[in-house]
């Protein structure tokens, strides 16, 4: 196995980013389920996600999405972060929720619309600029519900066109992350349906649009790994949604239902050399909490993540390689499966306590009285977005 301080010196390098949609009231669309003291504000979503930071110490940054965070002076939103200890990372755009946008946003036939749509990713943009943000992320909410009903080549000319002009208007460290969706809403063709697709427009636009893999985002049974080994070597793997789900898009705790490929994803991504500072992959959580409190879903996600990155770490990569040009079937095997049953708990706990945080970020929040706190300070929370 590798070395436990090489290990170590990898995973205090880590940055997850937490997004600001996860600590506002969420549920399906049979019942948004209120919880008490969930943020009011932009503000104050970014104060608790700063608490997920202060007790892991690996989420330093918070993404938004615009409109849910729209405020008016998005330096100040910045410097509030930046006084809280984070950062505002990736700016999320939002053309799924206006009545204009029934029939598709960037895709729509109407060009009146699409005028619209593209308008507000242009805004996004300068959203970026405002808080210094180096990611746009896009997912179009576009497609058709019937055969026939519009012309899917049409469609994808479309998108195709206000994808360059978004891509035009970036700055030159600034880049987009084109996220994917088997369905819905629309179910019956989806303009941007798969990591093919994405890769497609991105392979069109340039070397700053790269392809977002949201775990929640595909066909059962899919391999994402795979996507994933893919996608690093071509050079266009952005980024991550993370989140974990049973049937469809869930939006459940990454790592909640299936670690094991959780695990196998982050070997991926250390073998592909996605993991360590300039590697250019964000890993963000894109999650709902809907039953379980928020900041405390929050953290143990990022634990989650954690704890697999560090058993992907541990890989041994020079035994690993020996076994695979042997042809040792069971041995490769073997090798993944040690790093993947290694209790790595006690050594994230020492990390932790080296890096002058309790070994126990959820107990640790649990005695803050934080969130008493906050249930007693804040009055009428806020939805996350969904049905507002
Ligand atoms: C779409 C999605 C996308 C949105 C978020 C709220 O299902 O994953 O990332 O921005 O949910
Ligand atoms: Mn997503
Ligand atoms: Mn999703």
């Amino acid at each position: 196995m590798t070395a436990v301080p090489d290990v170590k010196a990898a995973l205090r390098t880590q940055s997850i980013e937490l997004p600001s949609w996860a600590f506002g009231n969420s549920g399906t669309r049979f019942k948004v389920f209120a919880q008490p003291g969930v943020p009011r504000s932009a503000e104050e979503k970014i104060a608790d996600a700063a608490q997920v930071h202060a007790y892991t110490g690996v989420a330093p940054s918070v993404a938004l999405h615009i409109p849910w965070d729209r405020v008016d002076d998005y330096a100040a939103l910045a410097a509030h972060a930046r006084a809280l200890g984070v950062a505002i990372g990736t700016v999320n755009a939002n053309v799924f929720q206006d009545d204009d946008f029934r029939l598709g946003s960037v895709a729509n036939p109407d060009p009146g619309i699409r005028r619209k749509a593209i308008d507000h990713l242009l805004e996004c943009v300068d959203v970026m600029d405002a808080v210094g943000s180096a990611n746009l992320k896009l997912w179009f909410a576009d497609g058709t519900n019937y055969p026939g009903q519009d012309d899917v080549r049409a469609r994808q000319d479309r998108l195709a066109e206000a994808l360059r002009e978004v891509y035009a208007r970036l700055g030159g460290d600034q880049r987009i992350l084109l996220e994917y969706k088997l369905f819905e809403p629309a179910f019956y063709t989806t303009d941007v349906p798969d990591w093919g697709t994405a890769y497609a427009h991105c392979l069109k636009l340039g070397d700053r649009a790269q392809v977002v893999v949201d775990t929640g985002h595909h066909a059962p049974g899919t391999n994402i790994e795979f996507i994933v080994a893919l996608l690093l070597r071509e050079g266009r793997l952005g980024g991550f949604d993370f989140n974990s789900r049973f049937y469809a898009d869930d939006d459940l705790m990454v790592g909640a239902a299936d670690p094991f490929q959780l695990f196998r994803i982050m070997h991926e991504v250390v073998r592909g050399g996605g993991f360590g500072p300039g590697s250019g992959v964000a890993f963000m959580l894109d999650q709902c909490h809907n039953i379980e409190p928020k900041i405390p879903g929050q953290i143990r996600s990022v634990l989650n993540v954690q704890e697999a990155t560090a058993k992907a770490l541990l890989v041994d990569a020079a035994a690993l390689d020996a076994a695979q040009r042997g042809g040792d079937v069971l041995g490769a095997n073997a090798v993944l499966m040690d790093a993947y049953a290694t209790d790595v708990r006690p050594l994230l706990a020492e990390l932790r306590t080296e890096q002058g945080l309790d070994p126990d970020p959820v107990a640790a929040f649990a005695r803050s009285g934080y969130a008493e706190r906050a249930a007693a300070d804040r009055v009428g929370g806020q939805q996350a977005g969904w049905g507002a």
